[in-house]
């Protein structure tokens, strides 16, 4: 399906999708947009969801399929406000949502909830993941079996504000020639509901070899990491954020570091972009999602899909969200 950027409903509005592949069907788990009049900020304030419903396809042509509400924050006790972007992992039959949300005190954390079907209804564990921190988890399932968590975002993400070792709201941003924050990174324990090590952070190189900077926003991460292996290469991408591009790095370890190599989707409408990369049937996908669908409105996304090319060497062409 190159060249097709297919909107998967508009039944809801939808985010951050992370599409996974069980039993020979695509899943995917995004944010719920919940429309309001609210004004906008830079602290995320107008991303006010408070669900996830979970959809599949049998091919990423056919219809898509809204299997309901799978878990609410009314029945996660640790929950204040704002489920944003998921992620889904399978192990040994059992199926592990992960999803950040702030806690009583305002703080964002990572939590879990466990399902015996891939489309839930998922139970939450009682409190959040202990020691987890920020936003958006992507868990990468490694061909060893050994299992490990990518995440965080800046600004409402709250990613800089933990620099000290503990949350400081007024810790400042990193900033001009600073190295920029990449993500955090940790194994996670066998039970998959702990980490095995603290979280720390990866960190992208440029091309000379030295850390990315923080003013240099059209290539360092702001948040929506996400991490395919490639011929036996990681490949890790994120937005950028203010500059609203979709990225990637390769490395050689899915602790980094990280090599900048280019960009996989240009700007689309809406000021975040987010987004997961799955294989299917021996074809590469790009899941993201825009605000076409609501004329613009930045928390009114919708999930759309398109094919994506990569080459032998792991370069991926860039594509172009209305071409
Ligand atoms: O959907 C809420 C937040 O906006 C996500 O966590 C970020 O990745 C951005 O898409």
């Amino acid at each position: 399906m190159k060249k097709k950027h297919r909107i998967l409903t508009d039944r809801l509005f939808t985010a951050d999708p992370s599409a996974r592949v069980f039993n020979d069907r695509i899943y995917v788990y995004p944010s719920h947009d919940i429309p309001h009049d609210g004004e906008d900020n830079d602290n995320g304030d107008e991303y006010l969801m408070e669900d996830y419903h979970v959809f599949s396809l049998t091919d990423p042509d056919a219809p898509c399929v809204d299997h309901g509400e799978a878990l609410h924050m009314r029945d996660v006790p640790w929950v204040s406000r704002q489920m944003w972007a998921p992620d889904c992992v399978c192990r040994d039959g059992t199926y592990y949502l992960y999803f950040p949300a702030r806690d009583r005190e305002g703080i964002f954390r990572i939590g879990v909830a466990v399902s015996s079907r891939p489309e839930g209804p998922f139970t939450p564990e009682p409190d959040y993941i202990p020691g987890s921190c920020s936003i958006d988890p992507y868990v990468l399932m490694d061909d060893d079996g050994r299992s490990y968590m990518y995440n965080g975002g800046l600004w409402g993400g709250q990613l800089e504000m933990w620099q000290k070792g503990f949350f400081d709201e007024m810790t400042p941003r990193p900033a001009g020639r600073e190295p920029a924050l990449g993500p955090l990174f940790a194994e996670l324990s066998d039970d998959m509901k702990s980490y095995k090590t603290a979280p720390k952070h990866i960190t992208i190189l440029d091309e000379n070899g030295e850390p990315l900077r923080a003013e240099d926003e059209d290539r360092r991460f702001f948040e929506g990491s996400w991490v395919h292996k490639f011929n036996g290469k990681y490949y890790l991408s994120y937005s950028t954020g203010t500059t609203h591009a979709i990225v990637y790095a390769e490395g050689a370890r899915p602790e980094g570091p990280f090599t900048y190599r280019g960009r996989i989707l240009e700007p689309v409408i809406g000021w975040t972009t987010q987004h997961s990369i799955v294989n299917f049937h021996g074809n590469w996908y790009l899941f993201y999602h825009d605000c076409e669908l609501s004329g613009g409105i930045n928390h009114r996304r919708c999930v759309k899909v398109t094919g994506l090319e990569i080459a032998e060497d792991g370069t991926i062409a860039t594509v172009d969200p209305y071409r």
